[in-house]
């Protein structure tokens, strides 16, 4: 069966590209969207759906959309990492896999951005690599939804 793999992206991820590129780098999210498909067509899955949203409400409506769609999940939750329990038990209701990206290294950050909600569900975390890390998640989703 065809793995399908849905891409959620938290708040002020739609300014990627001109939002701190030092910290964040120049590609945009739609070049990452393309970065995303590109590698899926390689791995042989499917990008389900590849969706931004500055409101938490509708990254969790998301998540429960995926649920029973979607094999596996990439996140990056943005600032909702560090504040969300509602996305953290929205994504605890998914049964598949689950990455959580980030393209800067949290841990290089401030303090408040060190913890993590969102990994006490996650399968894995890919962090401090920038765009490159949702290939990299989408390689390791397809390494772990085989293995299953
Ligand atoms: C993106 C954000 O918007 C921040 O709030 C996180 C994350 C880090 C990233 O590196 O992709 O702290």
């Amino acid at each position: 069966m065809t793995q399908s793999i849905a891409v959620l992206n938290g708040p002020s991820l739609n300014l990627l590209g001109v939002r701190e590129p030092h910290i964040y780098g120049t590609t945009t999210l739609p070049e990452i969207e393309t970065l995303c498909r590109e590698r899926a067509k390689q791995l042989g899955v499917d990008v389900l759906f590849f969706r931004q949203s500055n409101h938490e409400g509708q990254i969790i409506d998301w998540i429960q959309e995926a649920r029973g769609t979607a094999s596996g999940l990439i996140i990056n939750p943005a600032g909702f990492t560090s504040t969300s329990i509602a996305i953290l038990d929205a994504l605890k209701t998914f049964e598949g896999p689950i990455m959580e990206v980030h393209l800067s290294n949290i841990h290089r950050r401030e303090p408040f951005r060190h913890h993590s909600y969102v990994s006490l569900a996650a399968t894995g975390v890919i962090m401090g690599v920038g765009a490159q890390g949702y290939g990299l998640a989408l390689q390791a989703l397809h390494g772990l939804l085989s293995a299953r």
